[in-house]
């Protein structure tokens, strides 16, 4: 990709795993410049191999894919981390969880598998490598690398590189959330919309891949559709998240989600102005995930709380218990 978006892999300074409270935001900065440098890095991996790669196989159901990138662009992610912070622990997409921390050596649970928290006082890494999968495969723009760190459970800093679009998104905690583009000079520090009426607001939102799961978030989405301006599907939570951020669209909810598809993203839109959250004073999550500057998430938390169905079908897995502060 020209021009900066895409910035030469360079050493990134080696700093140690033990995190003390008060070193934090100058930690949360580092960890951000490290995702940022990474996610490009696997962006352009993913860029170089674009329309010519094929499925490995498929997961949760036939509609969701792994191709042999999402593979490449993690153990790619996972080496640059690892390399640059040998004690962190990781959670992949694909690979499931690595490491424990500083105090827990390293071991690996493949499978994609949730994992548990690693030691407060420790960094754990949370990677999407490519979310958006199915428009990756499809040659549609809307995906990206989603690289989050994470603090004894709570994100810190995150990236999302979106590179067909040419844009990175950054956040750190008390830091703000940033938008940088081959197509503007400099940051630009963002700021979701604020004061929309919900029957004014264009509300993004995807669907999950079990085929229940979607029948229930149609009947939703049903709901939804004549009491808002406008739906948005981009195929991408992290996109979607980043997109609150930066205003492209007023809010987003979706249900199903795993933690690596809203860690990122979820730190970026917060870093906005954003509230995220699921329904009834749950943290944002599997069981939803609601993203909209404080007055719009309340209405329409309300509306979905009111068009809530139980869980429809399988689609839990250990991924799906962790949930994100805010
Ligand atoms: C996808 C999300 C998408 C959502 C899908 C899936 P993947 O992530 O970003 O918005 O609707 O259910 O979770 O599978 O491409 O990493």
């Amino acid at each position: 990709m020209p021009g900066r978006l895409l910035r030469p892999w360079a050493a990134v300074t080696l700093v140690t795993s033990a995190v003390s409270p008060a070193s934090q935001p100058a930690l949360a900065a580092e960890l951000a410049t490290l995702a940022s440098r990474v996610a490009e890095e696997a962006a352009e991996l993913l860029m170089s191999r674009r329309g010519k790669v094929g499925l490995v196989r498929t997961k949760s159901s036939p509609t969701d894919v792994v191709t042999e990138m999402d593979r490449a662009a993690e153990d790619l992610i996972r080496n640059r981390l690892l390399a640059a912070r040998p004690g962190d622990a990781f959670l992949g997409e694909e690979g499931g969880q690595y490491g424990s921390g500083a105090a827990g050596g390293l071991a690996s649970t493949a499978g994609g598998s949730g994992g548990s928290s690693p030691l407060a006082g420790t960094v754990r890494w949370v990677v999407d490598p490519i979310d958006g999968t199915v428009n990756y495969l499809y040659g549609l723009p809307d995906w990206g690398v989603s690289i989050a760190a994470e603090v004894a459970g709570e994100i810190v800093a995150g990236a999302v590189c979106l590179p067909v679009r040419r844009v990175l998104f950054t956040g750190v905690s008390g830091g703000g959330a940033w938008l940088e583009s081959s197509w503007q000079a400099g940051r630009l520090r963002l700021s979701c919309n604020a004061g929309v009426p919900l029957a004014e607001a264009l509300v993004a939102t995807g669907f999950a891949y079990g085929a229940a799961q979607r029948a229930s978030q149609g009947r939703v989405v049903a709901g939804v559709l004549p009491r808002v301006r406008d739906i948005r599907r981009s195929g991408s939570a992290a996109s979607d998240l980043c997109s609150v951020a930066a205003g492209h669209v007023d809010a987003y909810y979706e249900r199903g989600l795993k933690y690596w598809d809203l860690a990122a993203g979820g730190l970026i839109a917060r870093e906005a102005g954003a509230l995220t959250g699921g329904l009834r004073g749950e943290a944002a999550g599997a069981a939803m995930t609601i993203a909209a500057s404080p007055a719009l998430f309340t209405a329409l938390h309300d509306l979905l709380a009111g068009l809530d169905e139980p869980e429809a079908g399988p689609g839990s897995s250990p991924g799906d218990s962790h949930q994100v502060a805010g």
